[in-house]
């Protein structure tokens, strides 16, 4: 086994990393920046070394001050988590030229699957079903208006070394592809350092489905179920889901077998994502992640299997734990992504200093954060805060388990996504599993505050008056002694969950003038 590794992140991933390493015996070396000096999960390592600023491109995403500090700890591995250099060829390649274990898969597997139209071609010819599109880049606009034409409108455009959304241009004429094409090209040059981009038929309100892969150095490759991911907003995943609440057992067995010949052909080790774009009950390989992803949680929880140990296990060259009849599918589970921004204020990242928290608990629950009382955020990385996931033997139960635990949820001195999630685990659409990655788009009321001055104000005053009136009567009174000061428990407000009551509720809560104006309109 391998006995010590270098976990070259921060944040919610570095600690989860670092506690299953400890699990498992092994010995744990956090790095940080300036900004995470009293980070938890430099708290939590065994070992943390200092990495430089807080600008990323000077600390995490520094390859030799992340080497430096491997050697000097002596470790044997790297973990390199998600995001930042988890999938870029070249760090792994450093990692394993200075003779320690990547965790995760080869540079060249990561370098194959980073080329989008490299990918398309293994995929096509492992007979995965690929979007209809060109093999390769495209040399001209009017290559790019003739392959248009031949693949059918709509098309999209995207970069070869794009990924995740970025420089994509939907074309839905043939007068337009020319220029989508410059515009694209000059975009991903941009954004990449490599303007070339090939084209796609462009699948209208397509559903996002992935599937966790795992494959090891004996040539074995499995898949855990999928994850539907598809209430995002610009690319970012907002909750994610295992099982999808609308494949069949049939399409479940088919996507699954699909991304185990992808894995198959890129002789893939270690955790991975096959992502899917599931339309018109079809469903077409769109990329391949080579990481371990954000919402590996809800696959944790519904297969009761611990993939950052089966990502131990697969580096130090033991074969997968389990043969693909034996790993398990049981009941339901949920993510929600606590991030640090204002939903109803066009998600503007928000900073502060993080206060009083309070974590929810009871059966079926999980928190993977990585903050605590006195984490400062700010704009230097990823708003990810931490991930609430539940579990329960049924979808309903599981949303329920979830509208419960963001209630519990507190976390004071920096806004955050929760109170957004806890509508969506309240909408219609959502309960009935209508999911497509258009949902934010159409439901705009779930962004709606009710309070925009003039008229609006007033009425809605007066409707909250009103409500908190009704609410006077029939709650019972919170009780707190002199001179104590109320528990983030009592107070309710704050940057967390916020305590909004269900419709017609009675509980006691904040007072959401926003909330009781749209209950009033109902
Ligand atoms: C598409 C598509 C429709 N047709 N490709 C967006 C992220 C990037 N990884 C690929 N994306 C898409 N590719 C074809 N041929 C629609 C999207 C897309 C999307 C995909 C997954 C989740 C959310 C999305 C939101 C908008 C567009």
């Amino acid at each position: 086994m391998i006995e010590s590794v270098l976990v070259a992140n921060r944040g919610e991933i570095a600690l989860r990393v670092i506690r299953c390493a400890k699990e498992m015996g092994i010995r744990t070396v956090a790095v940080f920046s300036e900004a995470d000096r009293t980070s938890p999960h430099v708290l939590c390592a065994d070992e943390a070394y200092p990495i430089g600023p807080a600008r990323a491109s000077e600390s995490y995403l520094a390859t030799d001050r992340l080497l430096r500090a491997a050697r000097r700890s002596g470790v044997e591995a790297v973990h390199p988590g998600y995001g930042f250099l988890a999938e870029r060829d070249d760090f792994a390649e450093a990692v394993v030229g200075a003779g320690l274990v990547f965790v995760g898969p080869s540079a060249a597997t990561i370098r194959a699957m980073g080329d989008k139209t490299e990918a398309r071609r293994r995929m096509a010819a492992a007979g995965v079903p690929v979007v209809p599109g060109t093999d390769g880049p495209l040399a001209s606009a009017r290559e790019a208006r003739e392959a248009a034409e031949a693949v059918g409108f709509p098309v999209v455009l995207k970069a070869v070394a794009g990924g995740g959304g970025k420089g994509m241009r939907v074309v839905r004429g043939g007068e337009d592809a020319g220029s989508a094409f410059e515009a694209a090209a000059r975009e991903a040059a941009a954004a990449f350092g490599d303007g070339s981009v090939y084209v796609e038929r462009f699948l209208e309100r397509p559903r996002h489905i992935e599937i966790q892969i795992f494959g090891d150095r004996h040539g074995g490759a499995v898949h855990l179920h999928e994850r539907e991911c598809s209430i995002q907003r610009r690319h970012q995943k907002l909750v994610e889901e295992a099982p999808s609440p609308l494949l069949g057992p049939e399409e479940r067995r088919r996507m699954g077998e699909a991304a185990v010949r992808a894995a198959r052909a890129v002789d893939y080790t270690g955790a991975g994502t096959v992502e899917f774009l599931y339309a018109g009950g079809e469903f077409f390989f769109l990329e391949m992640n080579t990481r371990l992803q954000v919402e590996h949680p809800v696959t944790e929880m519904v297969t009761g299997l611990d993939l950052v140990e089966w990502q131990f296990r697969v580096a130090a060259g033991e074969p997968l734990p389990l043969r693909q009849e034996k790993i398990p599918l049981r009941g339901h589970a949920i993510e929600c992504r606590i991030t640090s921004e204002s939903p109803f204020d066009g998600f503007l990242p928000a900073t502060g200093t993080v206060g009083e928290m309070v974590v929810p608990g009871g059966p079926g629950v999980r928190w993977d954060g990585g903050i605590a009382g006195g984490t400062g955020i700010g704009l230097h990385y990823d708003p990810l805060l931490g991930k609430l996931v539940t579990w329960a033997p049924r979808r309903t139960g599981a949303i329920r388990r979830m509208e419960r635990a963001l209630g519990e949820l507190r976390i004071d001195g920096v806004a955050t996504s929760a109170p957004l999630l806890r509508r969506i685990m309240r909408e219609p659409d959502f309960l009935a599993g209508r999911l497509s990655t258009a949902y934010l788009a159409e439901h705009p009321d779930l962004f709606e505050t009710g309070v925009s001055g003039g008229e609006g104000e007033v009425l809605a005053v007066a409707a909250a008056l009103l409500e908190h009136t009704r609410r006077q009567g029939r709650t019972a009174p919170r009780i707190r002694r002199a001179g104590m000061p109320l528990s983030a428990w009592q107070r309710g407000g704050g940057g967390g969950g916020g305590w909004e009551p269900r419709p017609g509720g009675q509980r006691a809560g904040p007072f959401d003038p926003g909330r009781a104006w749209a209950e009033e309109r109902r």
